[in-house]
């Protein structure tokens, strides 16, 4: 049986919500198109650098996941985001949950400066937009507390076969709504769930196939 672990964080930043939270504890319990025999565990992670690692690696440890989504909110960010690369590097630029905001400490002291995504990241930007979802490869997760997470998940599952990777959704309408200056783009939770559903379908096949990820343009210029 396929086993999937999908992450979502905690509201940040003075938010009620987190979109990615609301996505990871809608998929538990449902099944995946073509994954019928998959079993998917959300965790919620703690959006604290001191905390979010330790919940991470027993998230990883309780459930010895096959394919792993961790997913986080990125405020601007106009569709369905997948991450290239994890960098080993924090820098706050807001404090987080417990107040702590460091700045260029490294995630894992002595680890390599980045690790990539081992998700088919291309497959599945395809995939989502033959479906009819807004998708895109982007080449950083930024160096909060998302990029913390991406990193170490990185590194503790490196060489193990696992498919893991980052995906950062845009805000929730009720969110945008109330945010401070410019307008920011948002997806209902509706729309995000179906994409995050779909996602993992084509995560599910891919794996089961043993395909190759797909050798699309996703890069950007600058
Ligand atoms: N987004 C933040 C941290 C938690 C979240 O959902 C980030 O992008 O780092």
């Amino acid at each position: 049986m396929m086993r999937i672990l999908v992450t979502g964080f905690e509201p940040f930043g003075g938010q009620s919500l987190n979109p990615s939270w609301e996505v990871a504890r809608a998929l538990q319990g449902t099944s995946q198109d073509g994954a019928q025999d998959a079993q998917l565990v959300a965790v919620q992670l703690p959006c604290v650098f001191a905390q979010a690692l330790p919940a991470l690696q027993d998230a990883l440890a309780n459930h010895r996941p096959d394919i792993v989504l961790a997913l986080g909110q990125a405020e601007g960010r106009c569709d369905f985001s997948v991450e290239r690369v994890a960098i080993n590097v924090m820098d706050a630029r807001i404090p987080d949950n417990a107040g702590d905001q460091p700045i260029d400490v490294p995630v894992i002291a002595g680890g390599p400066a980045a690790y990539f995504s081992t998700l088919p990241i291309k497959a599945l930007v395809s995939g989502l937009r033959a479906s009819g979802f807004a998708a895109s490869v982007s080449q950083t997760a930024g160096t909060f507390v998302c990029n913390q997470v991406f990193y170490a998940l990185q590194h503790t599952l490196a060489g193990q076969g696992v498919h893991s990777g980052f995906v950062h959704l845009p805000l929730l309408p009720e969110q945008a709504a109330g945010w401070p200056g410019p307008s920011l783009p948002s997806w209902p939770v509706s729309v995000q769930v179906a994409a995050a559903q779909r996602a993992l379908a084509l995560l599910v096949a891919h794996r089961q196939q043993g395909l190759a990820d797909l050798a699309m343009g996703g890069g950007t210029l600058n």
